[in-house]
């Protein structure tokens, strides 16, 4: 029970007042605490459940070395690197994107969050990319102008690798004249173009445009995608495909 002096843990766990007493404040971490061990043994977790938990809570408050070590236990256990990355870390990287929508996170956290994950990405990167899959030709990867969003197209670079492809990425703030550079010199099968806010999807068009005036336009298949991006976002600028998550294999 809660002394005089009142405070509320359970809504926001970073805002305790100032004036919240410190009985209090050891009291809600208490009654939390008690919460989350029934909520675990009502559930019996298994070891894995347990593994991708940790990775969702150290992502959302940008811890990384646990990351690690979790993701190199889950491994040993024998878990599919796919099931690491998309049921830990990726639903808490959304869940860090909702926070920062209705004012809990601000673009520092943001970007702690995103950082914690790179030494796990290290790990399971080459794990994702080793698929044994028959070549299926050039990808072209990149994230448009005024966009510095990478981890969406690192995952989609890492993937297409795994489908067979050499890929060829030319990061993030990418300008028209970058991504003709890119056809021009290493004559891809197609290109895949990331934009991650609504004010850069408008970049598809422009650089699409800019293709078609360079007279490219029916050499490569180009596909676009990023968080905002709709399959009728992809029609009205012109591109050939969208997908909520990249992996191209050519019949
Ligand atoms: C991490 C993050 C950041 C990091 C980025 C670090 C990095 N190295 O990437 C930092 C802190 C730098 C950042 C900055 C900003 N961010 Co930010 N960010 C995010 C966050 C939380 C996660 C993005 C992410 O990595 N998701 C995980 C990956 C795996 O998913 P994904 O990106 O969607 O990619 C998948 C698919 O989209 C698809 N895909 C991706 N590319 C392609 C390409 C093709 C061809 C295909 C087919 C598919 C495909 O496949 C991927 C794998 O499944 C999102 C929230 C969210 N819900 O996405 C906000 C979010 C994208 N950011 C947002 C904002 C507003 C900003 C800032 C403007 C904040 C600010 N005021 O400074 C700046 C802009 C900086 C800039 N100019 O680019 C908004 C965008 C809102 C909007 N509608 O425009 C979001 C949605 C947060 C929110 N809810 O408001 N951000």
């Amino acid at each position: 029970m809660l002394g005089k002096g009142g405070g509320s843990i359970l809504a926001s766990s970073h805002h305790i007042q100032s004036d919240t007493p410190l009985e209090n404040v050891f009291a809600m971490y208490d009654l939390a605490n008690r919460g989350y061990k029934s909520r675990r043994e009502t559930r019996e977790m298994s070891r894995e459940d347990v593994i991708l938990d940790g990775l969702y809570e150290n992502k959302l408050n940008g811890i990384a070395q646990p990351a690690v070590d979790l993701t190199k236990e889950g491994l040993e256990l024998g878990m599919d690197p796919m099931v690491l990355l998309f049921d830990g870390p990726i639903p808490a990287l959304e869940e860090v994107g909702r926070l920062f929508k209705i004012g809990e996170y601000f673009g520092p956290e943001m970007l702690i969050a995103a950082k914690a994950m790179s030494g796990a990405m290290e790990i399971l990167k080459p794990l994702i990319a080793a698929s044994g899959a028959e070549p299926q030709g050039t990808f072209v990867m990149g994230t448009v102008k005024c966009d510095i969003h990478d981890i969406g197209k690192n995952l989609c670079s890492i993937m297409q690798e795994g489908a067979g492809f050499k890929v060829i990425d030319i990061g993030v703030n990418g300008p028209p004249e970058k991504f003709i550079e890119a056809i021009l010199e290493h004559e891809p099968d197609a290109f895949g173009m990331s934009a991650f806010l609504t004010t850069t999807m408008p970049m598809f068009g422009t650089i699409i445009e800019a293709i078609m005036i360079a007279g490219l336009r029916d050499r490569v298949k180009i596909l676009v995608g990023g968080t905002p991006v709709t399959q009728e976002y992809c029609e009205a600028v012109g591109a050939d495909g969208f997908a909520p998550m990249l992996i191209l294999v050519f019949a």
